[in-house]
């Protein structure tokens, strides 16, 4: 069965769900294709913290009513080492520009809520998608829903379906130039039932390893631990990670982690990934589906969001005015800016993770990298700027 529109979106994580909303907006029909459930979409937990230019974006979009009522305001966050806290003033550091505490999938519920108020048409839990005439001026999508096959004409594919997803193996091979590295560890993170014990972000550097305290609201915490990147789930139950949790958060004072129920665990691999270019013909990749970061600097939904509000731009310019400048500087703009964020989460990731392999230099060089960044306003201002999000890259 033939179907038509202007851009074919494939994924509705927050990439997907963004641009089909920003293009709405200008009057610019889309038609989203998910893999998963919407049920499945809305409780996956991943990110949890946005940028100021991220929040920026969404309230004056009109996507930010819930966010502004619930979202917690943070203005600082504290590098934790050698049993001592030390603040980074993101705030006082960046003229006022702060971070906003408000989970991932909060973020793609308002989206679906908003793209469904406003009539939009989302297929979840399509099958078999296939992007295919992309070097054409009109790509076609098929796929499959309901045992029925379907056909989506348009004028632009918009690959925002992650790093696993079709689009951009859809690019000829010898197109993309792909860059990857894997980090020797990944995170075990769990959600949990319990109120956070800090009012802003806990950064640790320990002698057995990485932790992270983080939280999605007055009542539920997150919270993250370094392991092998080949680590077994089964060999944590809930009260050796809050054990392992207390040993690399403690400090010399009387501070203390209170525990609780753990909602939801699991473990995410530590890579950096980009493909260049970000598009081929129509087809246009955005978010994770072009590059992954390491989560040490929390970036991918907040560099996934820049990528749509470019692309967004690009093809308003080329419906309204019929130019194509934006859309043939896209990969560049986004490139510019991913690998500034790549950067940027390589900094934390190596500043604050233990390196099995270490022999003493490198633990010695984090420290020396951790005391200058607590003491030097300088070097503490690049750190802040960079956390909370350039606006201008
Ligand atoms: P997403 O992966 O969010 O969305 C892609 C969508 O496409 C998905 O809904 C998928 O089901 C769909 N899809 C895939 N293949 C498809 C197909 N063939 N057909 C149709 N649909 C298809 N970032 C942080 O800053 N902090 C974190 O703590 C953090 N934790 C993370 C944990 C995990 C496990 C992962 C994978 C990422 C995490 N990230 C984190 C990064 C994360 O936030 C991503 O950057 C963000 O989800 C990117 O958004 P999208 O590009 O929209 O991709
Ligand atoms: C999170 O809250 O999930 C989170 C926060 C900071 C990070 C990564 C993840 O660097």
């Amino acid at each position: 069965m033939g179907l038509q529109t202007k851009v074919g979106i494939i994924g509705a994580g927050p990439a997907g769900l963004l641009l089909s909303h920003l293009l709405y907006l200008e009057g610019i029909e889309s038609v989203v294709l998910e893999a998963r459930s919407r049920e499945y979409v809305e409780q996956r937990v991943r990110a949890g913290v946005l940028e100021q230019g991220t929040v920026d974006l969404l309230l004056d979009k009109g996507l930010g009513d819930r966010l502004r009522r619930e979202a917690l305001v943070h203005h600082g966050i504290e590098l934790r080492f050698d049993g001592r806290g030390h603040r980074i003033a993101l705030s006082d550091l960046t003229g006022g520009r702060a971070i906003w505490i408000y989970g991932q999938q909060e973020v793609v519920k308002d989206l679906i809520n908003a793209r469904l108020e406003a009539g939009a048409t989302i297929h979840f839990e399509v099958e078999g998608v296939r992007p295919t005439e992309i070097d054409t001026s009109s790509p076609v999508i098929s796929f499959c829903k309901d045992g029925r096959q379907y056909e989506l004409k348009c004028d632009f594919v918009a690959g925002c379906d992650g790093f696993h997803g079709v689009s951009r193996n859809a690019i000829p091979s010898g197109v993309l130039r792909t860059y990857n590295h894997t980090y020797p560890f990944g995170w075990l993170g769990i959600l949990a039932a319990v109120a956070p014990s800090t009012d802003e972000l806990i950064y640790a550097y320990h002698d057995r390893g990485f932790a992270l305290h983080s939280l999605r609201s007055h009542k539920i915490s997150r919270l993250y631990i370094q392991v092998a990147p080949d680590e077994d789930i089964d060999q944590w139950p809930d009260d050796r990670i809050w054990e392992e949790l207390r040993v690399r958060l403690a400090t010399d004072d009387d501070w203390t982690l209170t525990d609780g129920p753990v909602l939801e665990k699991s473990i995410t691999p530590m890579r950096s990934f980009v493909v260049e270019p970000m598009q081929y013909g129509r087809l246009f990749l955005a978010g994770d589906a072009a590059h992954i970061v390491p989560a040490t600097g929390a970036k991918g939904l907040n560099l996934a969001v820049h990528d749509v509000r470019m692309l967004a731009e690009a093809l308003t310019a080329w419906y309204h005015a019929g130019t194509d400048d934006l859309l043939e500087r896209y990969s560049n703009t986004c490139l510019r800016r991913a690998w500034r964020v790549q950067d940027f989460s390589s900094f934390m990731s190596l500043m604050l993770h233990r390196y099995s392999d270490d022999d003493g230099f490198r633990g010695r060089l984090q420290r020396a990298q951790l005391e200058y960044v607590c003491s030097s306003e300088t070097a503490a201002r690049s750190l802040a700027e960079n956390y909370v999000g350039l606006p201008h890259v």
